[in-house]
């Protein structure tokens, strides 16, 4: 499948085969960072991390205020607020990167979008009430991801006939749900969503499936960075993970996917150039 460049917010997001798969940095937002340092202590803190992604090559930064850890608590509209809007507003005056915002509610959306977001990141597919019209006004893109359940109770037992095809079929489901709702089918991003409710083998199965997703002819994000089925593969702790996500992340790259969301960037920018380099070779 070949695509082009996406809108995002006025930055453009190079998807062409020509050039390696993009790699979105992953910058957290959790309440740990916020102890009690203050509001403009954390923004820096996390403007630091985001100059630092930029430098190492990263195409997106992926900001999130909900944690989707099994187990998480929930966070309201204004706590995720709170916690996302200053740090895309600092970024996006001091950076020039496309700003993903990771969320599933409708208001934080509208905000991140407005603060400079390029692209929505939803771990539930626009399924929450608004959802689907607050991205449509946005325009900016949208990755759909699947999720079995909610964080809170995905992995207590997941159980699929055919893990592929459910997915698959979930995914194309959300694809004609966004263009009914008058999303532009060519803003949409699909993503199978490793670790969310699957186990290790169900998260295997799609990364070796992955092709088949290409089917639906929208480019594909994949999230695989430091998860726990590759600590589990590993028998390692979460702090050695890293050549495990690499390796992952370059098959992922060979099945098909053309964004790499990830901690370690610097790292995994390097996986995708050899990735590039060894599939164009000779040409
Ligand atoms: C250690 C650190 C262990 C982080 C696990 C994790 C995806 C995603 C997440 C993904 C898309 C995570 C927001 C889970 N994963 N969005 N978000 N795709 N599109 N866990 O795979 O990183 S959060």
């Amino acid at each position: 499948m070949m695509f082009g460049s996406q809108e995002c917010h006025g930055k453009l997001l190079d998807l062409s085969l020509s050039t390696p798969p993009k790699v979105m940095g992953i910058l957290n937002v959790t309440p740990d960072s916020f102890s009690d340092g203050g509001l403009f202590l954390s923004t820096d803190k996390a403007l630091q991390q985001a100059q630092q992604m930029i430098q190492d090559g990263a195409a997106i930064i992926d900001v999130g205020g909900e944690s989707t850890r099994p187990g998480a608590a929930a966070v309201t509209v204004q706590e995720e607020l709170d916690r996302v809007i200053p740090i895309i507003e600092s970024i996006q005056q001091e950076c020039i990167i496309i700003i993903s915002i990771d969320t599933s509610k409708p208001e934080v959306m509208r905000e991140a979008v407005k603060a400079g977001a390029g692209m929505i990141n939803d771990v539930r597919a626009l399924r929450e009430p608004g959802a689907l019209e607050a991205a449509n006004e946005t325009g900016v893109p949208v990755c759909l991801m699947h999720m079995s359940g909610e964080p809170r109770t995905m992995q207590e037992k997941p159980e699929y006939t055919d893990v592929v095809h459910t997915v698959k079929s979930f995914l194309q489901e959300r694809i004609s749900c966004c263009e009914a709702a008058g999303i532009p089918g060519d803003v949409l991003l699909i993503d199978p969503g490793f670790g969310f409710g699957k186990t290790v083998d169900h998260n295997l199965q799609l990364v070796k499936n992955l092709y088949e997703f290409t089917e639906l002819g929208k480019p594909i994000l994949m999230g695989v960075s430091r998860k726990s089925s590759i600590a589990a593969l590993l028998d390692r702790p979460a702090n050695e993970r890293l050549a495990g996500s690499i390796a992952m992340a370059t098959l992922c790259c060979q099945y098909g996917a053309n964004i790499i969301r990830a901690h370690d960037v610097a790292a995994t920018v390097d996986a995708v150039k050899i990735y590039h380099a060894v599939t164009h070779a000779g040409t």
